[in-house]
């Protein structure tokens, strides 16, 4: 179970329909949205995950967004349920290829509703954000799913962003990358805490793979932060992906598997 793996699938010709929270809409580049997020599994490689690329989905805008539809655990799947009803269908997109990695595979259900993106799991510490995708019934059933397997759940109250995941990500087992103003910081007190720029509010939004960073170029205050405290960075332009509310953690669900 040591080797990395990554799902991803590819972006919707749709993508302009995406759901949008706390960003305004701008005309987004499809064409380009697609070499970035080529140019973005590429990088995964690159930093040794394996790659799984399923195809895109012509009528599900945010597909591309694979991360808010599975939490994969070393030991099963959950499959969510997305805070924005026009998500929702993704769940039953992506689930064969679930099914395909991990045997026991559970579901969260009504009045449940929970993104993969408000997931930050930290070692056995699983920290789910209580955001306007999220809420305390799915909580309370992940907290369920999870007792056999001694994680800890914690809900983590947040403003201003889309997911936990826009304001605070693990760059290590003991560091997080934190946003102060969007996120209480005292409810990750137990880690070492490295701030975004404070002119690079979406900065905290990291992929980590093995002691590697992968970050968008957007953020070279933040990325200069990360690099001098001795992390690898590898930086990617994904900013089509951005103007749909999305950045890096979100296109992709990381897993451990043969
Ligand atoms: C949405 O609003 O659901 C999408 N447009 C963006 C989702 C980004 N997901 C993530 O960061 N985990």
């Amino acid at each position: 179970m040591s080797e990395m793996h990554a799902l991803c699938r590819a972006v919707s010709p749709a993508i302009a329909d995406c759901e949008l929270s706390f960003i305004g809409r701008e005309p987004i580049n499809v064409a380009l949205a697609h070499r970035q997020h080529m140019e973005y599994v590429l990088c995964l490689g690159k930093l040794g995950a394996k790659v799984i690329e399923l195809p895109a989905e012509p009528t599900l805008p945010d597909s591309v967004f694979v991360e808010d539809t599975v939490l994969l655990f070393d030991e099963l799947a959950v499959l969510t349920r997305p805070g924005a009803e026009s998500r929702r269908a993704e769940v039953d997109a992506i689930a064969p290829a679930v099914r395909a990695v991990r045997k026991q595979v559970e579901r969260i259900s009504a009045p449940g509703t929970i993104d993969g993106g408000d997931v930050l799991r930290i070692g056995r510490r699983v920290f789910v954000g209580l955001s306007q995708r999220s809420n305390q019934a799915a909580i309370d059933q992940l907290a369920d799913i999870l007792k056999p397997y001694a994680y800890t759940v914690t809900a983590v109250p947040m403003q201003d962003c889309l997911h936990l995941k826009s304001a605070v990500t693990a760059l290590s087992d003991d560091t997080v990358l934190i946003n102060p103003e969007w996120v209480d910081a005292a409810y990750f007190k137990e880690y070492r805490q490295i701030r975004v720029d404070e002119h690079e509010p979406h900065a905290a939004n990291v992929v980590r793979i093995g002691s590697a960073i992968l970050m968008p170029s957007a953020f070279p205050k933040t990325q200069a932060r990360i690099a001098s405290a001795g992390y690898a960075v590898t930086a990617v332009d994904v900013s089509e992906l951005q103007k749909a509310e999305g950045a890096v953690t979100c296109c992709s669900v990381l897993f451990t598997g043969e």
